[in-house]
């Protein structure tokens, strides 16, 4: 007596696909008497060896049960065919010999065969060898399956992840670069720039009474036209470590990475030229139309030093374009 359970039968059995290969119909049929009346059997059998592999890509088995002497093939080079196969590799082979030889035994597992049953086998042990082997297929099958689902869940979530996380990088508004991706985009910079001893500078670029716009236009229209000002923005820079960002409500940012204030101050000229150049009506600005304010500002960081700072000295210099009458720039 145990306290376990004892095993209880498999109410609904899974299917067992068996494919015999052997070319004696009198062999083919002693084995689907044995295997008649079976409702979880089904029975698939082909006698000429040269179309075995052909016979089992077609039926698919859950396990194969080959003769080794079948005229025109060698039995052991039929195994070698099934376990070369992407189809077959990994269905269970059972050796059905005349002989009853260690040597020849040895030889099947060695070239793949998974197990050896003389012929003609009794009954009972021929069923449980056919369920055991086919069972253990098909449960390798299902977990195989179960993991590739897995996988390619996975690799469905990372895509999302990733599309989120270009999403919250970007303005909602303006679908440019937002803060968080500028503070991020700074920081990593400026430990660059600390590293090659090479400028980094900075334009803070704000719209001139933007305020008046929205008052004379309406805040749809100076939505269009943060959308504007930021596509303008984006054009102006030339090299892929450029970034430019909507810093907040109508003011933008742009990091330059290696560049002088020389090189700086000519964007930043650009930049103000090329908004200009959109001609934007602003009916409550002097000049009529929608002009840009820019403080540029370029250091080589050095390690006592923050980002903030650069952004303080920028900040700075465009306090000074507006304060001597804007659509200007300050280096
Ligand atoms: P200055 O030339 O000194 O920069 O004057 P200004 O009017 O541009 O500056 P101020 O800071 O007084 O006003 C900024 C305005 O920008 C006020 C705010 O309503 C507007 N603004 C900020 N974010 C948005 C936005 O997303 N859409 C719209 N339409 N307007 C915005
Ligand atoms: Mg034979
Ligand atoms: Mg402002
Ligand atoms: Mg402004």
């Amino acid at each position: 007596m145990t306290d376990a359970t004892p095993p209880q039968p498999n109410e609904q059995a899974a299917k067992v696909r068996v494919l015999l290969v052997d070319d004696q119909l009198i062999i083919v049929e002693a084995l689907r008497r044995m295997l008649a009346g079976q409702p979880d059997i089904e029975f698939h059998y082909v006698t000429d060896g040269a179309r075995a592999l052909a016979t089992a890509r077609e039926v698919a088995p859950t396990v194969i049960l080959q003769d080794l002497v079948v005229p025109g093939t060698d039995g052991f080079d039929v195994i070698r065919a099934y376990r070369e196969d992407p189809a077959l590799r990994h269905v269970p082979v059972i050796v059905l010999s005349a002989r009853e030889d260690a040597k020849l035994k040895a030889h099947g597992f060695a070239v793949g065969a998974n197990d050896y049953l003389v012929k003609l086998p009794d009954r009972i042990e021929l069923l449980a060898r056919l369920r055991y082997h086919s069972a253990g297929y098909v449960s390798r099958l299902e977990r195989n399956d179960a993991f590739r689902r897995l996988a390619e869940s996975q690799a469905e979530l990372e895509r999302a992840n990733a599309a989120l996380r270009k999403l919250a990088a970007l303005d909602g508004l303006t679908g440019i670069a937002n803060r968080r991706r500028f503070d991020e985009t700074i920081a990593a910079e400026w430990q660059r720039a600390m590293r090659s001893k090479m400028p980094l500078s900075l334009l803070l670029c704000d719209i001139d009474n933007f305020k008046l716009y929205n008052d004379a236009l309406g805040h749809p229209a100076g939505d269009l036209c943060l959308q504007q000002t930021a596509g303008a923005l984006v054009g102006c820079l030339k090299r892929p470590a450029d970034l430019a960002a909507r810093y907040g409500g109508e003011e933008f940012a742009v990091l330059l990475p290696d560049t002088n204030i020389d090189g700086a101050a000519r964007l930043a000229e650009s930049c103000r030229a090329r908004i200009e150049r959109l001609g934007l009506d602003h009916p409550g600005a002097e000049c009529g139309m929608v002009t840009l304010s820019i403080g540029v500002a370029s250091v080589v960081p050095a390690s006592d030093s923050t980002p903030a700072e650069l952004l303080a000295i920028a900040d700075k210099a465009l306090y000074a374009a507006k304060a001597r009458g804007r659509n200007r720039v300050i280096a």
